[in-house]
């Protein structure tokens, strides 16, 4: 390999054995990173010809992380580590490649790791800094509340860098979306230990308010992670009776993604929930591959028709034609429908023309609290039971 990258490079570089199958190239004479790109390339190709003439009794990817440093770079020890992130994101773009070092590439992965961290801790501390919240979910013609979808949310302190206050007050507290941290939860499992809190959690919130409002339902969001590698049926019922909550007050959001298509385990989930009698709702509807055949495939309860889908249909007559007739079809198949990110008076009166079951949306909530929900939502909806009885 050595004598590889020593055929293609050029006078003035050096060629430096880090450990096992890594080197260092370097080059001090004023170079430019398109000249090492260029340099990556002639080792690939020694490389090449290489395993061609030993008729590919070996095989093997080279990846390369480039590091310019002109920018004031001289402490070793960064660079070092430097070379090393650089070198993991160009087997990460699947080998064979090579990367030009970023720094902002390099703070965005800092982070993910400080929040790596700070996930597990949490997971490991009874899953504090975890909050669970909850969006209404209305029945559009009568205007009372039916559900809440149960949404992941996550708090850490406020970085002290930013303010400088060490002063020892308790630090304020800053929100992660979950579209940044679920995928984290999701790459290191995770997501199984919370989302089997979640379910617990958001069953338990569940079965308090239907004290007040009885027949009242929760749903939940489930990430193909858990379809994949816990037995999800197994976790549900658990929580079902220990909570005594029935069946049918618990709702399964579940995305299909092409993914969850030719796996068997989802199939198998998908049919003993419904066996079990809990709702399966399929997420995302009009989106990706949730679409048509999955009405076939999966017969779902119901159906939530995603936001992007409805605001197509809110500003162009063709989606408009649409969508109606999607609600139409689901109608006569006896599926129920919910139509999401509903956020004004004046979308909610051209959707409910359409007569869609239920609508989610800002318009009515937003995401919040279970005691917030408690107070601004099942308070109304029991005062409103009491007048029309
Ligand atoms: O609430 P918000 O719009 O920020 O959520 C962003 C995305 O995160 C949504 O697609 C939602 O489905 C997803 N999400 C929120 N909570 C959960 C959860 O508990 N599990 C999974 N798998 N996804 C969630
Ligand atoms: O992918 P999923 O359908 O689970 O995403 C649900 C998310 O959609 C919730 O986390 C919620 O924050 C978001 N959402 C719900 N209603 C509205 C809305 O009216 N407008 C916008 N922009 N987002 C919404
Ligand atoms: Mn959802």
């Amino acid at each position: 390999t050595a004598n590889c990258i020593q055929r293609a490079m050029e006078p003035g570089q050096k060629l430096f054995r880090l450990v096992s199958d890594q080197f260092i190239i370097t080059d001090l004479t004023g170079r430019s990173v398109s000249d090492a790109r260029l340099l990556y390339n002639r080792i690939r190709y020694e490389i090449a010809c290489w395993i061609e003439a030993h008729q590919y009794q070996t095989v093997f990817t080279i990846s390369a992380g480039i590091i310019d440093t002109k920018d004031r770079m001289n402490d070793y020890d960064q660079i070092l580590k430097f070379l090393e992130f650089a070198l993991n994101e160009a087997k990460l773009e699947g080998k064979n490649e090579c990367y030009l070092f970023q720094k902002e590439d390099y703070h965005a992965w800092v982070h993910r790791q400080k929040l790596r961290k700070q996930l597990l801790h949490a997971v490991n501390n009874g899953f504090c800094g975890f909050e669970i919240y909850y969006q209404p979910i209305m029945h559009t013609r009568e205007h009372s509340l039916v559900s809440a979808e149960a949404l992941m949310r996550f708090f850490v302190p406020a970085d002290p860098d930013a303010d400088g206050d060490e002063t020892g007050v308790a630090r304020e507290l800053v929100m992660i979306s979950p579209a940044e941290f679920i995928p984290i939860l999701e790459e290191s499992g995770l997501i199984i230990p919370v989302g089997r809190w979640l379910v617990r959690t958001a069953a338990g919130v569940c079965k308090e308010w239907q004290k007040e409002h009885p027949g009242m339902r929760v749903q939940v969001n489930l990430s193909y992670v858990q379809v994949a590698k816990t037995d999800v049926l197994r976790d549900v019922r658990e929580v079902l009776n220990e909570i005594g909550l029935s069946p049918e007050c618990l709702g399964v959001e579940l995305t299909e993604s092409g993914y969850l298509d030719s796996n068997t385990h989802f199939k198998k989930l998908w049919d003993g929930l419904k066996k079990n009698g809990v709702l399966v709702i399929l997420d995302d509807f009009g989106t990706g591959y949730s679409n048509l055949h999955c009405l076939g495939d999966l017969r779902p309860n119901y159906i939530k028709i995603d936001r992007s889908f409805t605001l197509k249909a809110l500003n162009n007559q063709y989606e408009h034609d649409l969508m109606t007739q999607i609600i139409t079809m689901t109608h006569k198949l006896g599926l129920t429908l919910c139509v999401e990110g509903i956020e004004t008076e004046s979308e909610f009166k051209k959707i409910s023309e359409l007569d869609p079951d239920y609508i989610q949306g800002f318009l009515f909530s937003r995401p919040q609290p279970a005691e917030e929900f408690y107070e601004n939502l099942i308070g109304p909806a029991v005062a409103a039971a009491h007048l029309t009885a």
